[in-house]
C-alpha cells in the first residue's frame, strides 16, 4: 500500500512518518514537503532509507498530478500552522492551506485516490471559559485568524469535492499538539527552549486561555485508526480531555518539571483576536473506532511533558541555531 504524506518534514507530519515506518511496515511512504522554515529534512533522518522524500509544492498542479498518480492514499498534513504568523503576512496560508489543498483534491479527483485531511479544532472558533460545551462533528465553523479562516476553508473544499465529485475522504480535527520535533515557535516548545537556554517563559496576556492539549503520537495514532477504519465522506474530532489547563497552568507545569520556581515567567503583549478556550468532544471517535489516548488527565499530561523537555534538552543541535531568530521576532511584537 502506498502513502503519499503532504507535510511530512513538519512536526506532525514528520512524527507520522515515524510512527508509520515503526509500527506499520505494510506502508510504502513518499513524503513531498517544501521544506519552508517549518519544514526540516533533518526531522527524517533516522527513517530516509526507509521512505522516498520529494521537494516540492503542494500548489504545483503537475507535481502533485504525478505524485497522486503513484500512490494509494494521500495524507495531508502540508500547511501554514502558526496564527502569529498568519496575523503578519496571511497570503502564504491562503495559498498553501486553500490553494494547496485545492490541487491535491483535483489530483486525487482525476486518479481516483483516497484523502485523509489534517485539519484543526480552530476552524470551530473559540468557547467562553464558563461554556460546558465541548466541540463535536457537527459544531458550526467560526474561524477567528486567517490560519483558522484558511484551515476552514480547506475543510469546507474537501467536503465539496465528496459531496459533488464523490472523492472518497475523511477529515479529522484536532486539538493543540505537543511533542518531539515541534517547531520552537509554537507555546510548549518555545518555553521549555526558553528555560533551557536560561530566558524566562513568555505568557501573552493573563493566560486564562485553555488550549485542549494533545500528545502528537495519540493524535497519529488517530489518523491511521482513520485510514483503517474510517468511513468515508466522515467528519472525526481528535482530542484526549486535556482541557483543564489554561495558558498559565502549563507553564507552571513546566517550570515545575524544569526545577524553576512557579513564577519565574514574564508577562507580554497578547495576542489580537486571542481564542479563549478550545475543548473537543471526541466520542465519535472513541466510540465507533475504539480511539483511546494514552497521555490523558494531568498525570497522562505531566508524562508527556517531560518527555517531550527530554527531547528538547538532548536534542539541543535541532533547534539552538534558530532560537535567536525566533526570539527577535517575537521581540518586535512585544511578545
Ligand atoms: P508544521 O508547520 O510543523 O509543518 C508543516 C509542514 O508543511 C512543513 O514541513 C512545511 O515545510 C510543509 N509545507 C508548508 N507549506 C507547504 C507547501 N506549500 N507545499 C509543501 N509542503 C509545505 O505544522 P504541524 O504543526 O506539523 O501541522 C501539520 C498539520 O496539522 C497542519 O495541517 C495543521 O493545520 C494541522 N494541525 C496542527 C495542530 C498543532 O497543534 N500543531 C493541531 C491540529 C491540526
Ligand atoms: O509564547 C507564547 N506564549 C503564549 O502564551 C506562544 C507562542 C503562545 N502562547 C499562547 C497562545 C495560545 O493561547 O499559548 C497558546 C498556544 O499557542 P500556539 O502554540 O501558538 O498554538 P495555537 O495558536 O493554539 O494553535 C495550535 O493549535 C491548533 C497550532 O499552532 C495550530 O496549528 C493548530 O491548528
Amino acid at each position: 500500500m502506498k502513502l503519499l504524506v503532504t507535510g511530512g518534514a513538519g512536526f506532525i507530519g514528520g512524527n507520522f512518518v515515524h510512527y508509520t515506518v515503526k509500527h506499520r511496515p505494510e506502508y510504502e511512504v513518499t513524503v513531498i514537503d517544501a521544506l519552508t522554515y517549518a519544514g526540516n529534512k533533518a526531522n527524517l533522518a533516522p527513517v530516509m532509507d526507509k521512505i522516498k522524500f520529494v521537494e516540492g509544492n503542494i500548489c504545483d498542479a503537475e507535481l502533485m498530478d504525478k505524485l497522486v498518480a503513484d500512490t494509494d492514499i494521500v495524507v495531508h498534513f502540508a500547511a501554514e500552522s502558526h496564527n502569529d504568523n498568519s496575523l503578519q503576512n496571511p497570503w502564504p496560508f491562503v495559498e498553501t492551506n486553500i490553494v494547496g489543498t485545492y490541487t491535491i483534491l483535483e489530483a486525487v479527483r482525476k486518479h481516483d485516490k483516497r484523502l485523509h485531511h489534517i485539519s484543526t479544532d480552530e476552524v470551530f472558533g473559540d468557547l467562553e471559559l464558563d461554556d460546558p460545551n465541548r466541540f463535536n462533528e457537527s459544531t458550526p465553523y467560526n474561524p477567528s485568524s486567517p490560519y483558522s479562516a484558511t484551515k476552514a476553508g480547506s475543510d469546507h473544499l474537501v467536503r465539496a469535492w465528496v459531496r459533488s465529485f464523490g472523492v472518497q475522504a475523511t477529515i479529522s480535527n484536532c486539538s493543540n499538539n505537543y511533542g518531539p520535533y515541534q517547531h520552537i515557535e509554537k507555546f510548549i516548545p518555545r518555553q521549555i527552549t526558553n528555560v533551557l537556554s536560561e530566558i524566562k517563559p513568555k505568557l501573552y496576556g493573563t493566560g486564562e486561555q485553555v488550549r485542549d492539549w494533545i500528545h502528537v503520537d495519540d493524535h497519529n495514532e488517530a489518523v491511521h485508526l482513520i485510514l483503517d477504519k474510517g468511513k468515508m465522506g466522515e467528519t472525526y474530532i481528535i482530542g484526549a480531555d486535556n482541557d483543564h489547563v489554561n495558558n498559565k497552568q502549563v507553564i507552571e507545569m513546566l517550570l515545575e518539571l524544569m526545577g524553576k520556581p512557579k513564577d519565574w515567567y514574564d508577562h507580554v503583549n497578547d495576542r489580537p483576536g486571542h481564542d479563549m478556550r478550545y475543548a473537543m468532544d471526541s466520542s465519535k471517535l472513541r466510540t465507533e473506532l475504539g480511539w483511546k489516548p494514552r497521555y490523558t488527565d494531568n498525570n497522562g499530561m505531566h508524562e508527556g511533558l517531560q518527555a517531550t523537555i527530554d527531547w528538547y534538552s538532548q536534542n539541543r543541535p535541532w533547534w539552538q541555531q534558530q532560537k535567536a531568530e525566533v526570539e527577535t521576532k517575537y521581540a518586535k511584537q512585544g511578545q
